[in-house]
């Protein structure tokens, strides 16, 4: 893991919570001049960051700014591998399209590409993901698991238990899964994922897992279209979030059902699955990109992948579609 001192320091500085960091024992610890330190605590303030100096005492950090950078998730980080490497802008066209560049480049398992505001944020079959400026997180995970590639789209699933789980842990609100992309709270979409793969017929090279979640918008950010089905953390528990603490948070929820899978195989993930789903059991539409079938969702395969039974009572399998939920059974 490569650490620049500007992070070493600033990671002090939160760490310490609120408490003064000597800037001597900064310096000892580091190896530096004390005005290297000090050059250091003026490029984090360049960053938002309000910085206290308190006399024969240190460094107080005051107010940390609303970003993503690397340099307020890194801290927060659990992680061995995922997240180690941050790529960070404030504003792109789509954080997958870089990624996807940096994939054939070579990037390492676990690299995330991870921006304020995308302009041209994308979902699935090329449709537009409202992206808006310091409201949510726009991030694209590079993993490189040692599986085939008709495995891959499971990691869409592992991706929703870790999402699911981590909004979980930091809001105490409860989602809910709709197969196979969608984080809902109270029926309306809070997260999507999107979810693609560079591959040989018989090895996978990357997936590049795409994950978009309003955090902090209130209704009026979002596009006319999307403001009767779409919600933010926000609007669900009124509070504002960390953003920073939330992506931490499922990078490292990420990594461990990851690693679960890879180890495992789907089966515990499947089990982790049905408890966060919204779909089993339902009244549901699926259209696929050949067909529209209606029916009551059965389950996940252990593939997974939807069964549906029909009013025909015909079983159909499904392995990608859009659902609409219809109701109750
Ligand atoms: C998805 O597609 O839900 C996948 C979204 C993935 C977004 C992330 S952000 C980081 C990375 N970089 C990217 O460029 N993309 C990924 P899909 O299931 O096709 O849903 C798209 C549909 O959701 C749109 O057609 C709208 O109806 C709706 N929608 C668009 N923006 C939304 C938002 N911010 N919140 C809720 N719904 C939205």
């Amino acid at each position: 893991m490569n650490i620049s001192i500007k992070e070493k320091i600033l990671s002090q500085l939160i760490n310490a919570k609120g408490e003064p960091v000597s800037g001597q024992k900064l310096a000892d610890e580091l190896n530096i001049s004390r005005t290297m330190i000090w050059k250091h605590l003026k490029s984090i303030e360049e960053d938002g960051y309000v910085i206290e100096a308190i006399k024969k005492k240190g460094y107080v950090l005051q107010s940390i700014p609303d970003i993503v950078t690397p340099e307020q998730i890194i801290p927060n980080l659990n992680t061995k591998q995922l997240g180690r490497t941050i790529d960070y802008y404030t504003t792109c066209e789509s954080t997958q399209i870089i990624a996807a560049d940096k994939a054939r480049e070579g990037a390492p398992h676990g690299t995330v590409v991870i921006a304020e505001e995308q302009t041209d944020g994308r979902g699935r079959l090329d449709r537009s993901w409202n992206s808006t400026a310091n409201k949510g997180i726009w991030m694209s995970v590079i993993i490189r698991p040692a599986i085939s590639p008709q495995f891959a789209a499971q990691f869409t699933l592992v991706s929703a238990v870790a999402i699911t789980q981590a909004i979980q842990e930091v809001t105490n609100l409860t989602p809910e899964i709709k197969w196979p992309n969608d984080i809902l709270i109270n029926g309306k979409k809070v997260t999507g994922i999107l979810t693609e793969l560079q591959a040989d017929m018989d090895i996978v090279h990357s997936i590049i897992i795409g994950i978009g979640v309003n955090v902090n918008q209130e209704l009026s950010a979002f596009e006319e279209s999307i403001q009767k089905t779409a919600t933010s953390l926000k609007i669900e528990n009124g509070e504002e979030i960390d953003r920073s603490l939330l992506a931490a948070k499922i990078l490292y929820y990420l990594e461990k059902y990851g690693d679960l899978y890879v180890e495992n195989g789907f089966k515990p993930i499947k089990i982790l699955w049905e408890s966060h789903n919204c779909t089993i059991g339902k009244r549901i539409r699926a259209t696929t990109l050949r067909e529209t079938l209606e029916g009551v969702a059965l389950g996940i395969t252990n593939d997974g992948v939807l069964e549906i039974k029909l009013d025909s009572g015909e079983i159909r399998g499904v392995y990608s579609a859009d659902i609409h939920l219809l109701g109750k059974n």
